[in-house]
């Protein structure tokens, strides 16, 4: 029988109205709004590390549009640029006999050894073109020492010599560092755990990264973000 008494019919409306506005509510309250010192940390958005650039890293380019679309909900928002010299010391063609992802023992530690990247002053190393984040306040450039490189946006290689980001961000008062860009497993992973180590609060925004996922490195940098108390999001997590 298809007619509803009004009861019936009442009790149907009321769940179908909360079916459809529920999802909506409850994602609301979860999301994250960026407040005035939380920031956005623009990890090494560089041609180098995209198709076509020197050290590609896998679909690198499609979190362009995602990071264009989040970087306006920080107020506060800072980058970084890979800046290496000519003949750097983390360039396998600085190493006779050796090949790209190969190691080396540096007077600092195990050193990966990488394809010439980066370099700076050339238009591999410029921040890639389709980047809009016209309202990032400081560039913070790092690996331009010879002999020691930095995937750290903090701290460079040799664990002792510091970028000046810690001092700026304090300074400036920001607590909470939202990291984004290329590679998680290599920049954005020692930048989000040395933000943590440095006393901030450190999330990744997964899907606006990219791993290079040389020998296993993507999951250990998953399992020491994690096990640092590194959180892991998606941008969808973001109030926009
Ligand atoms: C990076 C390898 C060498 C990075 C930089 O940005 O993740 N990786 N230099
Ligand atoms: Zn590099």
């Amino acid at each position: 029988m298809a007619t509803l008494r009004r009861r019936d019919f009442l009790t149907t409306a009321a769940a179908a109205t909360i079916l459809a506005v529920a999802p909506r509510w409850v994602s609301a309250q979860t999301r994250i709004k960026p407040a005035d010192d939380d920031v956005l940390a623009v990890i090494d958005a560089q041609n180098c590390f995209l198709p076509g650039g020197t050290l590609p890293v896998p679909e690198g380019d499609k979190i362009i549009p995602i990071i264009n679309r989040l970087a306006p909900a920080f107020r506060n928002v800072v980058i970084t640029q890979d800046w290496h010299t000519k003949s750097h010391i983390s360039f396998a063609s600085s190493h006779s006999g050796k090949k790209p992802f190969e190691t080396v023992a540096l007077p600092y530690g195990t050193q990966v050894l990488w394809p010439d990247h980066c370099i700076q002053g050339t238009p591999d190393a410029d921040l890639a073109k389709e980047l809009r984040i016209a309202h990032a306040q400081i560039v913070i450039r790092k690996g331009y020492r010879q002999h020691v490189d930095s995937y750290s946006a903090f701290l460079e290689a040799d664990r002792k010599t510091m970028t000046g980001l810690t001092g700026y961000l304090k300074e400036r008062g920001l607590k909470n560092v939202y990291v984004v860009g290329l590679a998680t497993d290599f920049c954005v992973a020692w930048s989000a755990l040395d933000a943590k180590r440095a006393g901030f609060k450190a999330s990744v925004i997964e899907d606006a990264t990219r791993g290079i996922d040389a020998g296993g490195s993507l999951g250990k940098a998953w399992a020491d973000m994690t096990g640092a108390g590194v959180g892991r999001i998606q941008s969808s997590a973001i109030a926009l």
